[in-house]
């Protein structure tokens, strides 16, 4: 028997404590991310008895390596195929993906497209920094249009891509949005997604604060968390879509 089957349930239960420190920045949204999803499958009873967490690469997809549980650090891109695959051999097991925009949505892209359109039973968190982090603060397809990276210094040329639009584009979807600032909000959608019977997909808008904050005039983590407070809204009830700056579920079962 290996030695996560006697850790001990509940919030710390979920966290490999071993592990740490871990390789996050002070002040990076990712903290906040995945403290939430720890506490969101600690009420759900979920754990590395009924549960397993893949993950790609970038800082984001560090977080599947922090969970007490069977987990998968797929290389970059891959981690909804694998994250498929499982739950179709294992079609008991809560199968949770933690990653971000850069795995998800741009190497990872076509999988995003395939496995969404095939809708397995399977929850995916999605850390959006709208850059890729762990590389440095390039240009991501999520970068909004006119933002300044390292590799787009006089502003990003291009719209950037919709998940949203991915993700519904199919005949069944659960698609939301929150962020880093609104943290009731994104538990609420953390809950609504591991709840749902199929594919799940929850973007949570977050800060990198040292790669990519900083070069866009942030001095601290919290001035540029305290932008999305500005910025986003809880979209009225009734919405078939979420206009680019509001928050909310989206699905169609
Ligand atoms: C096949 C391959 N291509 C490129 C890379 C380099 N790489 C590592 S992480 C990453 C981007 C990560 O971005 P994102 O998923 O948004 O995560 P973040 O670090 O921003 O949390 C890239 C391009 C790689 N490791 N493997």
């Amino acid at each position: 028997m290996s030695e996560v089957r006697t850790a001990p349930r509940g919030f710390e239960g979920l966290i490999k404590r071993e592990r740490y420190p871990h390789t996050w920045c002070p002040g990076c949204g990712i903290g906040l991310i995945f403290n939430n999803i720890i506490r969101v499958l600690s009420e759900k009873g979920l754990d590395y008895s009924n549960t397993a967490a893949i993950s790609g690469i970038g800082c984001s997809g560090r977080m599947a390596g922090y969970m007490n549980m069977d987990s998968v650090h797929t290389p970059h891109g891959r981690a909804l195929p694998v994250a498929e695959a499982i739950k179709l051999v294992n079609p008991d097991l809560n199968v949770i993906v933690a990653s971000g925009d850069g795995d998800l949505a741009s190497i990872g892209g076509n999988h995003l497209l395939h496995t969404s359109r095939r809708n397995p039973d399977i929850t995916v968190f999605c850390v959006n920094n709208e850059t890729y982090g762990l590389t440095g603060g390039q240009l991501a397809p999520t970068t909004p249009k006119g933002v300044r990276t390292i590799t787009s210094l006089n502003g990003a040329l291009h719209n950037p891509l919709s998940m949203q639009k991915i993700v519904t584009g199919n005949a069944q979807y659960f698609y939301a949005r929150s962020t880093v600032y609104h943290l009731d909000h994104m538990r609420e959608c953390m809950h609504a997604a591991l709840e749902w019977p199929g594919f799940a997909f929850v973007e949570v808008i977050s800060d990198c604060i040292e790669l990519h904050g900083r070069r866009l005039g942030f001095k601290t983590p919290h001035e540029m968390i305290a932008t999305y407070g500005e910025k986003y809204v809880l979209a009225p009830a009734g919405r078939t879509e979420l206009a680019p700056n509001e928050l909310g579920i989206m699905t169609k079962a």
